[in-house]
């Protein structure tokens, strides 16, 4: 597939002020410049994260009198019922406000539904029966923003209810009756940082009430604490990293590197990580941690994600660690299944890959994992893709788009023919009979084949700035390690080098990889002996063999800088992402 490179737009003269104002390599400015960052005092907190840059939770809107109720709730001993969502983000934000409230003496219980069997969102269910329990204050994490009929439920039955979620409003921006709602994103609210995870709201109600208490020794030492659980969120959520989201995430990563409680200690365990020898990484958190925690929502019961995080008893971390490893393999499992019988229908029907919008469907495909297909989907074909189980004749659907086709517009033509549907422009989800699902596809299909019909699927290679490969240091590599944690909205950069020199001819590794011996083709040419840069492409060996590439070639390569420890080939190398014929 056809890769295009999208070169971010460079402002040589903006980037040599800001370089000169905080000291820094021209390069690191430019990147700084694309987040946004355009001062050196900003420059110098965006390299720095500091637990002073986090904002005083009372600028949220409601978050007096939230704080007020949980306080008298604590003061009076009455049970509080905490309603988190099944996912990373809301299992992490009742862990949180679970340990906050029992710090300051309060009594908690919780629940999360879950996945297949209870469906997202608040249940009235649960609050009827919390309720008969002698529960009188709800507070919602991560969910409830849209929960009307059930917060009117929680009135009747005469619940207090706080609301804490990142979910924006309603179209009309109307309000769930609460007796206080915490949400950047509700209008009037003037919050600064608007991009919070569900856990990062619950640890700002968490810090109100502990800072209330002991201001000093909260900031030092229990809120670096709750700090891990707020950063796993965070890189696990996709918010964006800055701002205050990038100080949760650096100081939380941060924190990992000291003991922690037994729970994150048995999972780090068995993802074969340790924080202790090695600085966590967002990518070990987004690819290794997140997806274990998220295989409890997906295949089972998310509670026990609450009691791993909760317990003091090694013995039953270490086992239910070993329960979240079996159940990340089963979902593995699952998706390898189900992704099998997808490639092999999309080889056997040319029709349907000719498709512009892919729909997909199966019976009995596991609901836990059909959003994680549609993004394998989207992954390999470069189209929108849309992926449905089938069960019980209901059809449930999940899909992931690409840039320039917003789904939840594709699916809002389609309305009248689900039970629910909701989403965003990159991600849908939905149920309708499946009765209905021929009809589904064709009225899909019409509507991508008009929108994407001339659009040949080719695959975008953002890169971020041009740097010759005679400028990559390690002065600048240690720069450029001050940009972690990366993820959303901070990404890993990539660079551009024009006119390299292959000074060797290409190794080929495993018949699908190469490396390269590369040097930036100097003005004077080859006069004084070149110092090649150690390059490796996986899965690139088609590419340069596509290109001819040769001992003198030519070419323009994209790239990311990376270290390496190795004992005989350590030090600074690049990894290609991508080649082309030499820019004249
Ligand atoms: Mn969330």
């Amino acid at each position: 597939m056809r890769q295009r490179w999208v070169l971010a737009e460079q402002h040589p003269s903006e980037a040599d002020a800001l370089a000169k104002a905080a000291r820094l390599p021209q390069v690191l400015a430019e990147l700084l410049l694309a987040r946004g960052i355009t001062t050196g005092h900003a420059a110098f907190a965006f390299l720095n994260p500091d637990v002073d840059q986090l904002h005083d939770p009372f600028l949220m809107r409601g978050m007096d009198a939230a704080a007020d109720r949980l306080e008298q709730a604590i003061a009076g001993r009455e049970p509080i019922l905490l309603y988190g969502d099944y996912d990373v983000d809301g299992t992490t934000a009742v862990v949180l406000l679970k340990t906050a409230i029992e710090m300051r003496g309060g009594i908690v219980r919780f629940h999360v539904p879950h996945r297949i069997r209870e469906g997202y969102g608040l249940q009235a269910s649960v609050l009827e029966s919390a309720c008969a329990d002698g529960v009188r204050l709800v507070i919602t994490v991560d969910t409830g923003m849209r929960a009307f009929s059930e917060a009117e439920a929680a009135r009747r039955l005469g619940l207090d209810l706080i609301i804490t979620d990142h979910h924006l409003p309603d179209a009309h921006d109307k309000l769930p009756h609460a007796l206080a709602i915490l949400n950047p994103n509700q209008p009037g609210c003037n919050y600064p940082e608007k991009s919070l995870c569900g856990a990062a709201i619950a640890l700002k109600l968490a810090q109100a009430i502990l800072e209330r208490h002991a201001p000093s020794r909260t900031r030092e030492k229990t809120l670096p604490s709750f700090l891990k659980m707020a950063s796993i969120a965070t890189i696990a959520d996709a918010v964006p990293l800055r701002g205050e989201n990038r100080v949760i995430a650096a100081l939380g990563l941060k924190e990992l590197r000291r003991p922690v409680g037994v729970g994150l200690r048995s999972l780090f365990a068995a993802a074969a990580l340790d924080p202790a020898s090695r600085q966590v990484t967002g990518f070990d958190i987004a690819f290794r941690i997140a997806p274990r925690i998220n295989a409890a929502g997906r295949m089972d019961v998310a509670s026990e994600v609450i009691e791993l995080f909760t317990t003091r008893d090694a013995g039953r971390a270490q086992e239910l660690a070993a329960k979240l490893e079996r159940l990340n393999r089963e979902r593995r499992d699952t998706e390898a299944f189900a992704l099998r019988s997808i490639e092999e229908r999309l080889d056997a029907d040319d029709e349907l890959r000719a498709e512009s919008l892919l729909v997909l469907d199966g019976n009995g495909w596991h609901r836990g994992v059909i959003g994680i297909l549609a993004s394998r989907v989207v992954e390999r074909t470069a189209k929108p893709a849309i992926v449905i189980s089938i069960e019980d004749d209901i059809a449930h659907g999940s899909g992931r788009s690409i840039d320039g086709f917003p789904l939840l517009e594709a699916i809002e033509t389609c309305a009248d023919l689900f039970s629910r549907f909701g989403g965003h422009a990159f991600a849908v989800g939905f149920a309708l009979p499946a009765d209905r699902l021929p009809e589904l596809k064709r009225r899909l299909r019409a509507h991508a084949a008009e929108r994407l019909a001339a659009r040949e699927p080719e695959r975008v290679l953002h890169i971020h700035a041009d740097l010759p490969l005679d400028r990559i240091t390690p002065v600048l590599a240690g720069w450029l390690r001050k940009l972690e944690p990366l993820g959303h909205g901070n990404p890993e950069p990539v660079f551009v080098a024009r006119r390299a020199r292959l000074l060797a001819p290409v190794r080929i590794m495993k018949e699908r990889h190469i490396r390269l011996d590369l040097a930036h083709d100097s003005a004077n040419g080859n006069s004084r002996k070149a110092e090649g840069m150690r390059a490796v492409g996986w899965d690139m060996a088609f590419r340069a063999a596509e290109l001819g590439l040769a001992q003198g070639s030519l070419v323009d390569v994209a790239y990311r800088v990376r270290e390496n420890d190795h004992p005989d080939y350590g030090g600074i190398e690049i990894e290609i992402a991508g080649l082309e014929p030499a820019s004249a």
